[in-house]
């Protein structure tokens, strides 16, 4: 039986042992929510560039990036079939409220309910793009105001009621301190000690790292890869990618009428452009620039001073010549691929596991409260498949690799991670092949692998931790040869 059958079949006993109570209704939410796309938050600080990636991920301007209220609100954006906004309270019913979406951004009417008493904004927009993924714009801890920091708090810690995300993408500017404590409230402590399994860090606003100069994205590059071998961000998310979000934003909904205007800014020479991007009100006002100031202004805030100077020098070069091979150009160099990339990969290609364990977790936290005839056995039963699953044994590995308890030198620790699907959870990208590798080379592959293993697992040197890991390891490369998916 899958895990997604176990689960189904654990929520199936729960709904037999709370039968006629309130908690049916519960039960019954996180059924569907097994078969909803996976949910997938957006969390990080105060403008850190949030809903500015999630527009870009969606290729639309949906998420307000102003000062507005709404930006203070935890908001879902899902598929569907009709355009509407959902007001979720606190207390009392949920209800449609009206919206209105003029430049740019779905801004939401709430009428006189103040944001501190909405749990959440559920918005359905019609999107390719949020087919297989729901994505939740957070408003951000460590904001000045600790109100919204509790909301953004309590909305991730995994011992609030709900776990509303299945996985995270955490962004940040910078590492300090802050961030690292927010990543360890929000990894819980039961599939395994901190758990890096369902957390992408991505280096957001890249463009500013190297203070506008072209390879702002080389800088942000280097920057993340360091992060990434830093043991305490590995104990914590799988990877770090660099983005330049906002970029990506306006490559992923450039219009013709902007391109224009970069047009006549590349008009320019270099040397003249460089000296007007010098500071933002040094370009607003060059009114050798042949554009309104509000033009100019426009510009600014679309592309950033990296976006207009990387923008301008493309279209000089000839490097392109529309703007469709603009915005294609542009997004190649935003890191937004990359970022989609590992959604896909890591999240999606382990959706079920991923919803299963937010299902199971909590059911297992709403059995534990409300204690009933039948709710002792259930609880063990949730046990038994958390515990013996294949796919949360992998999960349990992999945050042991990524806490330094395992003794193995660096490349058998990459060929594990590798293995245990950091890298992808295809078989071929398991076994290091490329995406298109026959089956024939898959099993030849996962044979020499397997045989390897188990010498190394049979061998009296090899270290316990090892070799308990390397049995998950065995198992895992056993499931390659008979998975014939
Ligand atoms: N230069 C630059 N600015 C960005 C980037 N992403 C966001 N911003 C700007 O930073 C501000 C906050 O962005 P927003 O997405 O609202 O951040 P949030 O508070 O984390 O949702 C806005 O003015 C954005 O235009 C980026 O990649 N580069
Ligand atoms: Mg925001």
């Amino acid at each position: 039986m899958s895990l997604l059958d176990e689960t189904v079949a654990l929520l199936d006993d729960a709904r037999r042992i709370y039968a006629g109570s309130e908690l049916a209704d519960v039960i019954d939410d996180l059924g569907t929510r097994l078969a909803a796309p996976l949910r997938v938050a957006i969390a990080g600080k105060v403008k850190s560039g949030k809903s500015t990636l999630l527009n870009a991920l969606v290729g639309e301007q949906l998420a307000p990036t102003d000062e507005g209220e709404c930006t203070k609100i935890v908001t879902w954006y899902r598929d569907g079939h009709t355009y509407q906004v959902l007001l979720v309270p606190h207390e009392g019913e949920p209800r449609q409220v009206p919206f209105v979406r003029e430049a740019g951004s779905v801004e939401v009417d709430l009428g006189d309910t103040a944001p501190g008493d909405i749990e959440r904004l559920d918005i359905t927009w019609p999107s390719q793009q949020l087919r297989d993924v729901t994505l939740i714009d957070t408003p951000g801890i460590g904001s000045l105001s600790t109100d919204i920091s509790d909301r953004t708090w309590s909305f991730i810690r995994p011992d609030d009621d709900d776990t509303p995300a299945d996985a995270v993408l955490y962004l940040m500017k910078h590492l300090h301190a802050g961030d690292l404590d927010f990543l360890a409230t929000f990894h819980d402590t039961e599939v395994s000690q901190p758990n890096p399994v369902n957390a992408i860090g991505v280096l957001s606003r890249a463009d500013e790292i190297g203070v506008g100069r072209l390879d702002a994205l080389g800088s942000a590059n280097r920057i993340a890869a360091r992060y990434r071998r830093d043991p305490r961000v590995r104990r914590l998310v799988q990877t770090v990618v660099p983005v330049a979000g906002l970029l990506a934003e306006s490559a992923a909904t450039l219009t013709e009428d902007e391109y224009r205007a970069l047009v006549v800014v590349a008009d320019r020479t270099p040397k003249e452009t460089e000296e007007a991007l010098l500071s933002a009100d040094r370009f607003v006002d060059t009114p050798e620039i042949a554009l309104t100031s509000l033009e100019r202004a426009h510009l600014l805030d679309r592309f950033g001073i990296f976006g207009v100077r990387l923008a301008t020098m493309l279209i000089r070069r000839e490097v392109v010549a529309n703007a469709r091979e603009l915005s294609a150009e542009l997004l190649e160099r935003s890191g937004l691929d990359e970022v989609r990339e590992l959604l896909r990969t890591l999240f999606l290609q382990r959706r079920d596991l991923l919803k299963s364990r937010s299902a199971l977790f909590a059911l297992d936290r709403l059995v534990g409260e409300h204690p009933v005839p039948g709710a002792d056995a259930l609880r063990s039963d949730i046990e038994r498949v958390l515990a013996g699953a294949h796919g949360f044994a992998e999960l349990r590995v992999l945050s042991s690799l990524r806490a330094g308890q395992v003794t193995a030198r660096d490349e058998v620790v990459k060929e594990m991670e590798r293995l245990l699907g950091c890298n992808g959870a295809a078989p071929a990208r398991r076994l290091g092949l490329d995406d298109d590798a026959s089956r024939a080379e898959i099993e030849t592959t996962a044979k020499e692998a397997l045989a390897a293993w188990r010498r190394r697992a049979e061998n009296p040197l090899t270290q316990h931790d090892l070799q308990v890991a390397g049995q998950v390891i065995i198992r895992t490369l056993e499931g390659l040869l008979t998975d014939r998916t």
